[in-house]
C-alpha cells in the first residue's frame, strides 16, 4: 500500500514511523510512506497556507489553493483521500479494515482552527480518532497509519495476527500472567497452573466477558458467551 501524508508538521512524523512493525513494513515494501509539507504547494514568499475567516471571528483558516494543488499532484482516480478532522466519523477497527483494502491513501492532516469548506469536495472520508482536543492532525494520521499497516498482508507474523480480533469481536482481553507463580505475595490463579486446558479456556472467556461488561458496556459482546 502507498500512503501519502500532507501536513504542516512533517517533522512530527520522523521517529514514530521509523520503529518496530511500521519500520519493517516499510523495509519489506509492503508499506510505501511519503510525508509531504503542504507549504511545498504555495507560491508566495512567505509560503502562506492560511488566512482570516470570511465573516470574521477568531483563528485562521487553511486556504484551498495549496491543498487542491497538492491533491492534484499526489492523487489519481484510485486514491482514497482521507481528511483527519474532529468533525469526522469516529475511527474504529472496521474503518481501518476498509481503508486497508485501498492501494493508495492520501491523508490530509490540516491544522489551525479549521479549513476552507471547499476542501471537503475533494475528500472521500473524514475521520476523527476520538473525542478530545489535539493541536493538529499529525497524531491522528499516525494512529491511522499504524492501525492500517498492521492489517496489510504479511506485516504481522501468524502469532500476532490471531490476537488481532479483540476489537473486531468487541471484547477485551482476559488477564495474563507469566513467571514467577508468586510475586510480592500476589499469586497466579490456580486454574492457569492446572494444565486443564478446557478449564483454562472457560476461565479466560468468563474473565474477558466480565471485564468487558464492567469496563466497556458500550462494546456489543456475544450475548451467549457469558
Ligand atoms: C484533528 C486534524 C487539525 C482530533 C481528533 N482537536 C481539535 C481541533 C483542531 C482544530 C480545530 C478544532 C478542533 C486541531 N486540529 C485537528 C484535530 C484532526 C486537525 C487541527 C483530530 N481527531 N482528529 N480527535
Amino acid at each position: 500500500m502507498k500512503v501519502d501524508v500532507l501536513t504542516l508538521f512533517p517533522a512530527m512524523f520522523v521517529g514514530p514511523l521509523d520503529e518496530s512493525i511500521i519500520s519493517r513494513a516499510r523495509e519489506s515494501g509492503r508499506l510505501e510512506l511519503a510525508i509531504h509539507d503542504l507549504r511545498d504547494w504555495t507560491h508566495d514568499r512567505h509560503r502562506t497556507v492560511d488566512d482570516e475567516p470570511y465573516g470574521g471571528g477568531p483563528g485562521m483558516v487553511l486556504k484551498p489553493e495549496p491543498v487542491f494543488e497538492a491533491i492534484d499532484a499526489l492523487a489519481n482516480d484510485t486514491t482514497q483521500v482521507v481528511l483527519l478532522t474532529p468533525q469526522g466519523e469516529p475511527f474504529r477497527q472496521v474503518t481501518a479494515r476498509a481503508l486497508s483494502a485501498h492501494e493508495h491513501l492520501l491523508l490530509l492532516c490540516g491544522s489551525y482552527e479549521g479549513f476552507d469548506e471547499r476542501i471537503r469536495t475533494r475528500v472521500h472520508r473524514e475521520i476523527s480518532i476520538g473525542d478530545y482536543v489535539l493541536t493538529n492532525g499529525a497524531l491522528p494520521a499516525m494512529v491511522l497509519i499504524d492501525t492500517v499497516t498492521r492489517l496489510l498482508p504479511g506485516v504481522l507474523g501468524d502469532d500476532a495476527s490471531s490476537t488481532d480480533e479483540s476489537f473486531s469481536e468487541a471484547k477485551l482481553e482476559y488477564p495474563q500472567y507469566t513467571r514467577p507463580a508468586e510475586f510480592q505475595g500476589m499469586k497466579v490463579p490456580d486454574v492457569l497452573l492446572s494444565g486443564n486446558h478446557a478449564k483454562i479456556e472457560e476461565w479466560r472467556r468468563e474473565q474477558a466477558a466480565q471485564r468487558t461488561r464492567e469496563r466497556r458496556p458500550d462494546l456489543q459482546q456475544d450475548e451467549n458467551e457469558d
